[in-house]
């Protein structure tokens, strides 16, 4: 491969020309644009662990009212995209939001799509579309684009969840905007999937065309079904499931993925390289986890986020506890970009 003309070879006299007309080389930029063979993520393998931060979480909770906060979060920051990018990936953003009982925060809608995972406490829910979504540890619920949300508690205890929003690639694409709003009116409670054993809820005379049918779904059914999926199929390799939209079986939203996986006690998943960056967080017992040279043990409610391109090993260290992960990766937005890609 040639070596390619640098920016310091050029005259400075050429060089002040090119700007004065908004004109660039490009064969200097070439070969970081494109690198030889594979990309070279920003984004860095790194975890953050639950028992570390959520004193520093708690102490938000002091500092700042609810009020001056909106969202009183803590962003889990990638180190390799620095701290003002608010990154965990290329697209996805992470951050742990905390509710005290009591706490309302307000109403509005945002072009980036959100999703919740309940990591502790019981008593908050989120109001999504009008529909009323009870959270309790390990529910995932969608406030996808454009739809009204707001959070409210009328628990004893603080609750802490994850949000996983694409607000990375919504900001990149210029087109990141919320809208505030008044209480919204309660339609209801969210439907629960109600699905099992090949049977799915149907509306009673046609599909409701809904983009987002599904808006809330519980943990204790996911993990239900994981058990009966791993019972079922003892040689079954990764015993995983798919958050989907139940009328139509493409992914729950557009552009992230999300996932739970049960690791069975002792078991080890290896992964060739995939070109999404991937999120894992623990739920229950425990993950070691390695991401090219990195290496990680989660515990319970501990988030980790690899890179794409990246082998991935997950072991479950308990000999036995079955382990189960939420998982949340670049995969949708990869796929209908054309751009997703297994390395064997
Ligand atoms: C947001 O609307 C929420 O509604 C949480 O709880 C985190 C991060 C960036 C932009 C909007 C929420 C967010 C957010």
């Amino acid at each position: 491969m040639n070596e390619l003309g640098r920016l310091e070879d050029l005259p400075d006299d050429y060089l002040a020309q090119l700007r004065a007309l908004n004109l660039v080389p490009l064969w200097p930029s070439l070969r970081a644009l494109l690198p030889p063979e594979r990309p070279r993520p920003r984004t860095q393998a790194t975890c953050w662990a639950y028992q570390a931060l959520r004193p520093l979480l708690m102490r938000a909770g002091t500092l700042t009212p609810i009020e001056r906060a909106e969202r009183r979060v803590l962003v889990l920051a990638n180190p390799g995209h620095g701290p003002d990018s608010l990154q965990a990936s290329a697209a996805m953003y992470l951050g742990l939001q905390l509710l005290l009982p009591g706490e309302w925060a307000p109403a509005h809608r945002h072009t980036p799509n959100a999703v919740r995972l309940v990591v502790e406490g019981e008593g908050a829910y989120t109001t999504v579309d009008g529909w009323k979504c009870p959270m309790a540890r390990g529910d995932l619920i969608l406030t996808p684009t454009g739809l009204w949300h707001e959070h409210g508690h009328d628990g004893t205890q603080p609750v802490v969840w994850l949000d996983v929003l694409d607000l990375p690639l919504v900001h990149y694409l210029e087109t990141s905007y919320h809208v505030d709003g008044p209480r919204q009116a309660l339609r209801g409670e969210a439907a629960v999937p109600g699905s099992a054993g090949g049977l799915l809820p149907t509306p009673m005379f046609e599909r409701s065309g809904a983009a987002y049918p599904l808006l809330r779904y519980p943990w204790a059914q996911a993990r239900a079904a994981l058990l009966a999926l791993a019972q079922a199929q003892p040689a079954l390799e990764a015993v995983q499931l798919g958050y989907v939209n139940p009328e139509t079986g493409a992914p729950a939203q557009n552009i992230l993925g999300f996932h739970a996986l049960m690791l069975r006690p002792g078991q080890t998943l290896c992964w060739p390289a995939r070109s999404p960056a991937l999120v894992c967080h623990v739920i229950e017992g425990a993950l070691a986890l390695q991401a090219g040279e990195a290496a990680f043990t989660l515990a319970e409610a501990d988030t980790a986020c690899t890179p794409g391109y990246t082998a991935l090993r997950l072991h479950n260290p308990s000999p036995d506890a079955p382990a189960f992960l939420f998982l949340a990766d670049e995969g949708p937005l990869h796929r209908k970009l054309g751009l997703y890609e297994v390395r064997r």
